[in-house]
């Protein structure tokens, strides 16, 4: 039994306020936005973070950018205005879910310090 609370939440044990799905991507909100868009977007498949893709899962970190950009553009999301992508990874990136997923970030100018 995976103990994965993100596979909990593809599986639909936990809820989540579900903003893009397809066969092998979810995104959600964050239960803790730090902007006014702050969405989780991750693979359907368990993989802990990027350094864990290979061959097997390659196409599923592939389907989530597709995701990124299809859900960017539902929410008006342009070149114009612009998100931010984030993916923390392991340890020092301070990745404390171990399912892969990136934050997108948008809805407001947002600061220029990343550490
Ligand atoms: P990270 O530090 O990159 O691993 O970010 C994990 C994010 O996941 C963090 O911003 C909070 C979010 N999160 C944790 N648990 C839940 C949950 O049960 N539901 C939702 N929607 N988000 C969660």
């Amino acid at each position: 039994m995976c103990n994965c609370i993100f596979c909990k939440i593809i599986a639909g044990e936990i809820p989540s306020a579900k903003v893009y799905e397809d066969d092998k991507v979810l995104a959600i909100k964050d239960i803790n936005p730090q902007a006014p868009v702050h969405v989780l977007v991750m693979p359907k498949k368990h993989m802990s973070s990027l350094l864990a893709m290979d061959s097997s899962n390659a196409e599923d970190v592939t389907a989530v950018m597709s995701a990124i950009t299809k859900i960017a553009a539902d929410m008006g999301i342009s070149e114009e205005n612009g998100m931010r992508v984030i993916n923390n990874c392991g340890p020092d990136g301070a990745q404390s879910v171990m399912h892969l997923h990136f934050h997108l970030l948008a809805g407001r100018k947002l600061g220029e310090t990343i550490v």
